[in-house]
């Protein structure tokens, strides 16, 4: 390793480029990767309460209940699923009927418990109560259970004993969302019948409080709280801080899904608000192109297109698609949650029985790929998928070859370690050779593949896994008004990076990089990994702006608190023209927020005034909007966020002189649920709700 004294960076970088400090660092421990390329989170109370659900990988949901009885039928249309009563606008009465059918004769949650262990799948969640507001569990708080059907027996109390005897995590699914409960609000659209009137929302959540404090309190240890329906403009942020925090009162350990709170991004199923609660993502019928570095997941799935028995619905997907997005996601840092309607009777359909079975047989050869493993550290791999396993000395590397390589070469590209041995999972008595050529590593692998849908090549390293490929370059921001500080690193701590600020491209003989580097002037930041004194990525660059920050305004003495707010009213897809409509109402707002009849649908709002700024600095705004919305500061557009998109949060930021600014959001609701939030903070720090004193307008 070269120490470069001469090449040292001066003044505009009181940086650590290493400099002179460069002969002193030392490979760095490899730390277990854990849900990324990059994350290196040091294990905290949280890493061993998720420890059991990471290790996990494959789970069975089952979504079973009153529904199943009409099994996706109703009056000729058979496209029906667990939203029956909605989809097929079933007044709540017809659907009480079915209550008195319940009789799943051949219900055996053994037999269930079995099918679940010999798939491989590690835990189960199970739909306690889905949105139609029946449960499945004896409740002491509601006769709309299965307490009250002619079966009467309590299926929780059953699955729980028998999941558990086999070593499967047991889960309670439950709705947030009430169809039943005459407190829930808002009613269906098109329910008529059910008046909202003396309906107490309140009332509603002591009830949930009361039905989830049982669900934790007579069932043993749960695993998993899995929370849904959760996007009606009654639930809030609040609501669901107080229902996390009951859950993880009731029961220390339980890891509570992201849809106990307010900002899922749909069915990608991502927190977008950093103040959100809740453990891990929860995608929807969709698998992330990447996996996030330090963030949990978890992708739901129907096996056809039914979340609830569907008789009709014969559109399978097969075991191999299955095993291959199992692959997919375990590679990605996330786990697959596998869904199965029930049929009334209380059966898996066989359909569902098979596919388990042949993911089952896969996985009894090639669990120790999945089970317990992490994320891949290769951004790409043409012929599959890679998952990897810290052992106690070196790492298990674990190639999933959807594509096996007709020459018999497997050819793992940019693997700067020399491995000690290589071998097929199915055959692990049979060592195959393994050589290094340039920058790749190559393994001699029979011509043909040992199983057609994913065949599994173990690669062991006697230390973390280095892989080449271009650092990151990160900061908060492209501009500041000081200073800024930029972060070059690599999922690979046995790379050398180097960098530099002058414009030139980075050799072995540039700094190394052991600290963030602090920029003080405008300057475009080039790094590169090398291995080994020889250069092994491209060059990534970045350039960072010292701005000058836009003068403070100076205020009239008719200046008073908040902002100014109009409404206007139509249906907008995106921000109107605020001049040319007619204003609806106005107010003056203390915060940017909006209130009561403001969150109606089919209204826009303009807040105008003065953002009053502490200290000269490049300022950092988080908006966050349900429709759309725009935030201008001084006149220039700092955050778009316009059209028709559920709730979404982006960052802009701008250099602000001490003093007042001019500042304007605009906000417009279509339909659904509607939100508005505006954060700041200087460079750097967190971002924080703008404080009422620091808001005012002209009169
Ligand atoms: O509306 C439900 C749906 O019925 C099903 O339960 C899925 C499972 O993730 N979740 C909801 C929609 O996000």
């Amino acid at each position: 390793m070269n120490a470069i004294v001469g090449a040292c960076l001066r003044v505009t970088l009181t940086s650590l480029l290493a400099c002179a400090a460069a002969h002193a660092q030392t490979a760095p421990e490899p730390s277990p990767p854990s849900g990324g390329a990059t994350a290196e989170a040091a294990p905290s109370s949280d890493d061993a309460r998720m420890a059991w659900w990471r290790d996990a990988r494959f789970g069975l949901f089952i979504h079973w209940g009153l529904y199943a009885i009409p099994a996706g039928a109703w009056n000729g249309d058979t496209h029906h699923g667990e939203w029956i009563r909605d989809t097929a606008h079933i007044p709540v009465g017809e659907y009480d009927a079915l209550k008195a059918q319940w009789n799943p004769t051949k219900f055996d949650a053994a037999r269930w418990a079995d099918i679940a262990a010999k798939a491989g799948m590690k835990y189960v969640v199970i739909t306690t109560k889905h949105h139609d507001g029946f449960c499945l569990f004896d409740s002491a708080h509601t006769d709309w259970d299965v307490m009250s059907t002619p079966h009467g027996r309590d299926i929780m109390k059953e699955i729980a004993d028998a999941f558990r005897a086999r070593g499967i995590r047991v889960c309670w699914y439950h709705s947030i969302m009430d169809w039943h409960h005459p407190d829930y609000l808002p009613r269906r659209p098109w329910e008529t019948e059910r008046s909202a009137d003396g309906a107490d929302l309140e009332r509603y959540v002591k009830y949930l409080h009361a039905q989830v404090e049982e669900l934790l309190t007579k069932y043993g240890d749960i695993g998993v709280l899995w929370f849904d329906g959760e996007w009606e403009s009654s639930w809030t942020h609040e609501r669901g801080k107080a229902l996390y925090e009951l859950c993880r009162r009731l029961q220390p350990n339980v890891i509570v899904n992201n849809r106990v709170d307010v900002s899922r991004a749909g069915i990608e199923g991502f927190s977008t608000d950093e103040r959100s609660v809740g453990d891990f993502g929860t995608p929807e019928q969709t698998i992330p192109a990447q996996g996030l570095p330090g963030v949990d997941w978890e992708t739901c799935m129907t096996m056809n297109g039914h979340w609830g028995y569907n008789r009709a619905d014969q559109g399978w997907k097969s075991a191999a698609e299955m095993i291959r997005m199992l692959c997919d996601i375990a590679s990605k840092g996330g786990n697959f949650l596998m869904n199965v309607g029930p049929t009334a009777d209380g059966e898996f359909p066989q359909a569902c029985v098979e596919r388990l079975e042949a993911i089952g047989a896969w996985l009894s050869t090639n669990g120790e790929a999945i089970h317990g493993t992490r994320a891949s550290v290769f951004s790409e791999l043409a012929f599959g998928r890679c998952t990897i396993k810290p052992m106690e000395r070196g790492t298990r590397l674990y190639f999933h070859v959807f594509e096996w390589p007709a020459d018999g070469r497997l050819v793992i590209p940019g693997l700067g370690n020399d491995p000690v041995k290589a071998f097929l999972l199915a055959r692990p008595d049979a060592a195959l050779d393994v050589k290094r050529v340039d920058s790749d590593v190559v393994v001699a692998v029979p011509t043909a593949a040992p199983d057609a849908v994913s065949s599994v090549v173990v690669v062991e390293l006697a230390e973390a896994p280095i892989v080449y490929g271009a650092p990151t370059i990160d900061a908060a921001a492209d501009g500041f008004v000081s200073k800024i500080e930029v972060r070059v690193t690599h999922p690979s701590a046995a790379l050398e990076l180097r960098a530099t600020t002058d414009g030139s491209d980075p050799t072995a003989q540039s700094p190394l990089v052991i600290a963030p580097l602090v920029l003080e002037r405008s300057t475009t930041v080039k790094a590169r990994a090398f291995h080994g004194g020889k250069p092994v990525s491209r060059v990534v660059s970045r350039a960072f702006t010292k701005l000058e920050p836009n003068a403070a305004v100076a205020p009239t003495d008719r200046i008073a608190a908040g902002l100014a707010v109009t409404q206007v009213r139509g249906e907008f897809a995106q921000l109107p023209e605020f001049a040319s409509m007619a204003v609806s109402a106005k107010r003056v707002a203390p915060s940017i927020e909006l209130l009561g009849a403001e969150r109606a649908e089919n209204v826009a709002h303009r807040f105008e005034g003065l953002l009053r700024v502490g200290e000269t600095d490049y300022w950092r705004f988080a908006l966050t909007s349900d429709d759309g919305a725009r935030l201008w500061v001084d006149g220039s557009l700092v955050v778009d966020l316009d059209g028709l998109h559920s709730e979404a949060t982006k960052i802009g930021g701008i250099a602000l002189g001490a003093g007042f600014h001019r500042i304007v959001v605009e906000h417009f609701n279509r339909t659904g649920n509607t939100s508005l939030a505006v954060r700041m903070g200087r460079l750097g720090a967190e971002l924080a709700p703008i404080p009422p004193t620091s808001l005012a307008h002209e009169r």
